[in-house]
């Protein structure tokens, strides 16, 4: 007997400690947090916040109440360093009121109906008032959800360090789907996944639910992304079968408190591959009542499921087009299956093929817009912010403008697939930005993608936003520690793509790293830097798909064998003369699919920016260049330059030690050496194989590369992630 009391005395023992291991401080900067650490802010900060929060009130006992009352009791008290306490009543000064006029009756003497009219489902209004004679902040909206997206806001205006005094503000989102995409397979990998393996853990599903789930949705929420395909687009039919319904269903429950909505690819051939049908044929009525079936059989499991994405016809994935049909006679056979239940279809563009003679920068174009009002009122066309590949720099999509009868939604990929994976720091809010604020003309100056994306250009009735996730199961989520603020860029920019690149991020960093106003200077201006850097050492002056093959991580402009269209060669095009594709009039003829003051512009090299201007013309070797020089020796400066700035971000960053806390100090500062490194084998195998065509000399005064071309053209990376 007493050797078991011992026993157990001595587990429970350990057991403490190793909580107490695990709480400790040495785990406490590990990322996990994200943006919502809540630790306690600077005694001034407290001191002023301290008369406006004296009392959390939240009414209400629904999941997503729950929720908001747990996130702000969790979030006032972590700022202010002291319990806030929640109540049911408004008793003193100070009161914080979160709740729709439903689940808050007592908000019920307040005149809100006209300003909440024009807040639609997930907007918010915060502002101070008297209630009981007490002087209150009130977080109100139409919906439950927008009251947990309104205390974000409330919770953010604290750990940005603004005023909480006289608040009258309101935000609803510009864009109604805000959608993560995962790329994540069914056996746990992720495709370009660099943060581990994928966090739904299918074998566990749907009976143990990782807590994690929770804090996922939570971290979405925050920053109001409101749906996800838990999918790969590259699909597996196996997701929709009965068993993986239970366990999508299992995720549907945990986010829907959150107002998150669950989608999932569908693989066009699933009713042969599932459904014994001998043909996936969008036109054939066993096809048709198949897929009928199955979207009342996936309401069943999940009443408020989003709807399917489809990649089809593009890189071996199989669609309507192999059985000669249009794309979409595709995406409208699934959009009649899910319309009747709510659902959507988001219809991928990026379509190529390899078999077709065409440049294929044009090949979407010319698939979609012959389509143009053809698709279901229920079906939004995907299209990536440019006409290739998410390349570090892409002129923006021409299809954005010229589908003016259907909802076309932006794809941007948060994964950095083509920016260093999980290795380098690039911030990709100014990337972005680049695509959003492109005039498109499509209906004279000022026809921007951000008006085409929020809808108001064509008033679409459906507008949409996706970011290809970064998420994965690392404990910091996203690998890199500045991964991060890029799934924070996506949920803003989706609420409101006006947003600017530098206030994102001055947020992000305050939010997650630190208040003091030095260091959230230093930390922005090398967050701001490092877009243009990351294109200047891989890709200048329009370049673009140099890539080593299959990873897609460091460079490989030689490379010449397999499929045309997936080697550097096809779009480089260098020769002895100079370097660069010809999309002009002259050539592939990409510009005309431009409305006309935008295809004048870049067809013309002496209007085309020469951020562009490999990506639209073959240019001489020894072509004069704005500055004078010639573009051999611009090309050399770009990508000289590029390393330059890594090396300025890696100053910045080593200035900024005893300001950061040790453990995520100590990771960047690690990573952005290897960045350092990375960046000058990008400049180096670059410069040098450009060399072997210009037969030039690097100019004099940038130092010589230390290796040879062999060498880097030796460089074998086995086994990198994502791939
Ligand atoms: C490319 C990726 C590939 C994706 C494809 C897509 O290399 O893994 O499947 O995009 O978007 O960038 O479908």
């Amino acid at each position: 007997m007493r050797t078991t009391a011992n026993f157990y005395t001595g587990l429970f023992l350990l057991l403490l400690l190793s909580k107490s291991i695990l709480i400790s401080p040495l785990y406490a900067e590990d990322g996990y947090r994200l943006w919502l650490r809540y630790d306690p802010l600077s005694s001034e900060q407290i001191t002023k916040y301290q008369p406006f929060i004296t009392q959390g009130v939240v009414p209400g006992r629904s999941a997503t109440m729950t929720i908001v009352r747990n996130e702000l009791a969790q979030g006032l008290s972590g700022l202010l360093g002291k319990e806030v306490p929640m109540s049911e009543q408004v008793t003193r000064d100070g009161a914080i009121i979160a709740g729709t006029p439903d689940s808050a009756p007592l908000l019920q003497q307040l005149s809100l109906e006209d300003t909440l009219r024009q807040l639609g489902e997930e907007g918010y209004w915060l502002f101070s008032t008297r209630i009981n004679n007490k002087a209150c902040t009130v977080i109100t909206a139409n919906t439950e959800v927008g009251v947990l997206y309104g205390v974000f806001h409330f919770l953010r205006l604290m750990q940005t360090g603004q005023t909480l005094a006289a608040l009258s503000l309101s935000s609803r989102p510009k864009v109604q789907l805000r959608i993560l995409n995962h790329w994540d397979n069914l056996d746990g990998s992720v495709e370009r996944g660099y943060a581990g393996a994928s966090l739904w853990q299918w074998h566990e599903l749907p009976t143990y639910k990782d807590p994690r789930y929770a804090d996922y949705a939570r971290a979405n929420a925050s920053i109001g992304i409101n749906g996800t395909v838990l999918t790969n687009v590259n699909a597996n039919a196996l997701v929709l079968t009965e068993e993986y319904l239970r366990k999508v269903a299992a995720l549907a429950d945990i986010f829907r408190p959150y107002g998150i909505k669950v989608y999932l690819t569908a693989r066009f051939s699933a009713p042969i591959e599932t459904g014994g049908l001998a043909t996936a044929d969008p036109l054939d009525t066993a096809v048709i009542a198949w897929w009928k079936t199955k979207a009342d059989e996936i309401y069943r499991h999940i009443p408020d499921f989003g709807g399917f994405l489809v990649k089809a016809n593009s890189e071996g994935q199989p669609g309507p087009q192999n059985y000669n049909r249009s794309h979409a006679d595709g995406a409208n056979m699934l959009a009649d299956a899910v319309a009747s239940h709510g659902g959507v279809v988001m219809w991928r563009a990026f379509v190529y093929d390899n078999n077709v003679p065409d440049d294929r920068a044009k090949q979407a174009y010319n698939e979609f817009v012959p389509l143009d009002g053809q698709f279901r009122d229920n079906v939004l066309v995907q299209v990536k912010n440019g006409p290739i590949d998410f390349q570090p720099r892409e002129p923006f999509h021409p299809l954005f403008g010229a589908m003016p009868e259907t909802p076309l939604m932006l794809e941007l990929q948060v994964t950095q697939e083509y920016f260093g994976q999980g290795l380098h720091l690039t911030y990709l809010a100014p990337y972005y930005k680049e695509c959003l604020q492109s005039d498109t003309y499509a209906k004279g100056k000022g026809s921007y993608v951000a008006q085409v994306i929020d809808g108001t250009l064509h008033d679409y009735p459906i507008t949409g936003m996706a970011g290809v996730s970064n998420i994965g199961a690392n404990r910091n989520w996203t690998g890199h520690p500045f991964g991060q603020a890029n799934w924070f860029t996506f949920g803003r920019l989706a609420w409101n793509p006006a947003l600017s690149a530098e206030a994102i991020a001055q947020e992000w960093i305050q939010m997650t790293f630190s208040e003091e106003e030095q260091v959230v200077q230093l930390i922005t201006d090398l967050m701001m830097m490092s877009y243009e850097a990351a294109v200047n050492y891989r890709t200048p002056l329009g370049l673009h798909h140099l890539m080593a093959w299959h990873h897609h991580y460091g460079p490989g402009p030689w490379i010449d064998e397999g499929r045309a269209d997936w080697t550097p060669v096809y779009y480089h095009r260098a020769d002895s003369g100079g370097i660069g594709f010809d999309r002009t009039t002259r050539g592939s003829d990409a510009v005309s699919q431009y409305f006309p003051e935008v295809r004048q512009k870049f067809n013309d090299i002496t209007t085309v920016p020469e951020n562009l201007l490999l990506w639209f013309h073959h240019v001489d070797w020894d072509h004069r260049m704005q500055s004078g020089r010639t573009l051999w020796e611009a090309l050399c400066y770009k990508y000289y330059e590029g390393v330059d700035t890594v090396r300025q971000m890696k100053e910045i960053w080593h200035s900024l030690e005893g300001n950061i806390d040790s453990q995520r100090y100590e990771h960047v500062k690690a990573l952005l050496e290897i960045q350092l490194q990375h960046a000058i084998e990008w400049r180096n195998a670059c410069v040098l194989y450009f060399q072997t065509y210009s037969q030039r000399p690097i100019p004099s005064g940038l130092e010589k590369p230390d290796k040879t071309l062999d060498y880097y053209k030796s460089i074998e990376r086995k086994y990198l992630p994502g791939s």
